[in-house]
């Protein structure tokens, strides 16, 4: 069986619906720190369970014969500088939980997401190779660049077959975001469907690589199907879909809703999106397990507001 841990997260709960909606229901565990409030999430075995506890973990790996864990229990970007001792240790202890049952055994493969918040300032903004100068300035990108380093040594030394992906921003009508600075790009819709108007957390210029969470999510499920000797890269694999603007998705949000207006209070959040790239180089991911995207900036505006309506 899978087990995820933070399976009510915003990738954890479509993650979840995926790969029960693929293995069957009762083939995936979903786990968090709390019951869910999205009852779909118990159409399939679910367990609380906090990610921090090797032994809570370790019970439900045996009750449910576990052999791969999705660890998506996280932290993220914003909420992490305002609590960066407990982003710390939630990133940190959780993924040396996971990798340490690997290591002795007790489980086969390993799901980890990294981030693109592992860049900072001083790496190139534009096409971000895969292999880069990294000075992370949030705590959430040092626990992501860390967990990284550690993910490759855990295989190195151990041969623990833990797999990673650093996601862009997110995009789901879904699930709502926790916390993240690009959460922009997904109250917008919701601002824009419900009050006409949006005053947007980022400047206009501001421009991040993104991705709607289909291709996240199936992007996620082939990196764990692909076969290990295709596998070269043990830190974390660049994935890039759309990059584009808060004034570039305000405009195409336009073309739906033509009295939508938006305005720009950049907040702290700001400073973090600046560290961030524009644009990324996922070659690797491309040729070593086939990746490509599916969704541009228009047909994610057109199934955001669509899935939004439908709601
Ligand atoms: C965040 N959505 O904003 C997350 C993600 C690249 C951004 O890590 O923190």
């Amino acid at each position: 069986t899978i087990l995820i841990i933070g399976a009510c997260g915003q990738i954890g709960s479509e993650l979840t619906a995926s790969l029960r909606a693929k293995h069957g229901n009762n083939h995936i565990i979903a786990s968090d720190i709390r019951e869910p409030n999205d009852q779909t999430l118990l159409k399939g075995p679910f367990e609380v369970l906090d990610a921090t506890n090797i032994d809570a973990i370790e019970d439900v790996v045996v009750h449910y014969e576990v052999g791969e864990i999705y660890l998506m229990a996280a932290m993220l970007s914003a909420t992490g500088e305002k609590f960066p001792m407990k982003a710390w240790n939630l990133n940190m202890n959780s993924l040396f939980n996971v990798l340490n049952l690997a290591k002795e055994g007790k489980i086969q493969k390993v799901f980890w997401p990294s981030s693109i918040a592992v860049f900072g300032p001083s790496t190139p903004q534009h096409s971000t190779p895969q292999t880069t100068v990294m000075e992370p300035t949030t705590v959430y990108g040092i626990s992501k660049q860390t967990g990284e380093r550690w993910c490759e040594y855990y295989h190195q030394k151990y041969g623990v077959d833990v797999r990673s992906i650093r996601y862009p921003g997110l995009i789901s009508y879904k699930t709502l975001p926790g916390g993240g600075t690009t959460d922009y790009a997904i109250d917008i819709f919701h601002e824009a469907l419900k009050n006409g108007h949006y005053e947007c957390f980022l400047s206009e210029e501001t421009e991040l690589p993104m991705m709607y969470m289909d291709d996240a999510i199936n992007a996620t499920i082939q990196i764990m199907e692909t076969a290990e000797a295709n596998i070269n890269v043990r830190s974390s694999y660049n994935l890039a879909a759309i990059s584009f603007t808060p004034e570039e998705i305000a405009r195409e949000i336009k073309e739906h809703l033509p009295e939508f207006s938006v305005s720009y209070a950049p907040d702290f959040r700001q400073a973090i999106a600046d560290s961030w790239p524009s644009s990324i180089d996922d070659t690797a991911a491309q040729e070593d397990w086939g990746w490509s995207s599916t969704y541009d900036l228009k047909k994610m505006v057109q199934v955001m507001i669509e899935g939004l309506r439908s709601d």
